[in-house]
């Protein structure tokens, strides 16, 4: 029978549960291999995708490095569709994602942030089952700075039975996800991954060029007192969120404020140490100002995977269907009561 859309896999009839212990010095790939044992029809593509997204992770990390002294710094001049000016190093990590994923016979489309259209696979590949969105440098105007960026992904199963992707393969709801990740650049190269069985993180040992687990089960407690958002924008957003936010400023409560501006950073800050992120709408961006596709979809099927929530001030993310590929949405994530807490006050 053939398996839903929405998960990765069904176990083979009769595996046993599995809940491997992992020793020091697990990489990536015996993770996967131990982890998806059971799961014979995701091994495979869905191997085979995670490696090339691995080395290309690893050449843009490489990149990212040396920015300063490769010549990577700055924009390019250009403007992309979200009418953003594009880094030099945005260039790059797409055109390194792309071309590491493209002629691997294992996806049958490519979105990305930096291009309109959905990006088809070049005829002399086959093509796969699987359909991969990127953000390949969210962040990216940080980089001059040495602040953390990073590269964020959602992966779908095919809907259409073969050749090319379709538009359905992609306009669908977020709970269609199978997998989803990011790699974060920053004092180190960190890929947080999960296939729908909770959150791990491995850190690029750049001396050997492999990840290793480092992060295994990363939970999100349901309570935080940490917010992230750019505070600077209040005077235009909807005054219940801002009488949320003064609440926090309680000397009682204990709150307490990160914000890095880079999604992926903040995220990561969060999922580690505890952590709500926001980034509404305001005046400038009445629709928010993320991407559903590439930055929300994956990063709420992360927080829901860890324990977490995120929503949209209306409902969780992962509950809408996309209606175009780069649409924007408000979003909201993080431990679950304050996420719950920011949906309530602005459902009032
Ligand atoms: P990008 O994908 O073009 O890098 O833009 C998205 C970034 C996010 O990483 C970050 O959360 C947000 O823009 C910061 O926006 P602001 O500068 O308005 O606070
Ligand atoms: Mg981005």
């Amino acid at each position: 029978m053939p398996s839903p859309a929405h998960t990765l896999a069904p176990p083979s009839p009769g595996a046993p549960p599995i809940a491997p212990q992992f020793e020091e010095g697990t990489t990536l790939d015996r993770f996967l291999l131990e982890t998806l044992r059971g799961y014979p029809e995701a091994t495979g593509q869905f191997v085979t995708l995670v490696n090339q997204v691995t080395l290309a992770a690893k050449l843009v990390s490489a990149r990212v490095n040396r920015a300063g002294l490769a010549g990577m710094f700055g924009a390019t001049g250009t403007m992309n569709i979200q009418g953003e000016y594009v880094q030099k190093m945005d260039v790059y990590a797409n055109e390194t994602f792309k071309r590491a994923l493209e002629h691997a016979g294992v996806l049958c489309m490519i979105i990305s942030e930096e291009e309109d259209d959905a990006i088809p696979i070049p005829p002399q590949f086959p093509t796969g089952k699987y359909v991969f969105a990127m953000d390949p440098l969210d962040g990216s105007s940080n980089i001059d700075t040495n602040a953390s960026i990073g590269t964020i992904f959602a992966v779908f199963r095919r809907m259409s039975e073969s050749g090319q992707g379709q538009p359905q393969d992609v306009l669908r709801s977020g709970r269609d996800i199978v997998a989803a990740g990011y790699i974060v650049y920053g004092a180190g190269t960190v890929l947080v991954l999960s296939t729908g069985r909770g959150v791990h993180g491995f850190t690029l040992d750049p001396t050997v060029g492999e990840f290793f687990l480092s992060h295994h089960d990363i939970r999100l407690t349901p309570d935080t007192r940490t917010y992230s958002c750019n505070e600077a924008y209040t005077g235009t957003w909807d005054p219940r969120l801002v009488g949320w936010l003064a609440g926090t400023k309680d000397p009682a409560l204990g709150w307490s404020a990160r914000y890095i501006g880079s999604l992926v950073g903040d995220f990561h800050r969060n999922l580690v140490k505890g952590g709500v992120f926001l980034y509404p709408p305001s005046k400038k961006a009445p629709n928010g100002k993320l991407r559903l596709l590439y930055e929300a979809f994956p990063l709420a099927f992360l927080a829901e995977q860890a324990g977490g929530a995120a929503t949209d001030g209306v409902g969780p993310i992962l509950d809408r269907t996309l209606a175009s590929l780069h649409e924007r949405t408000p979003l909201y994530i993080g431990n679950k009561n304050a996420v719950d807490a920011i949906t309530r006050v602005l459902s009032t």
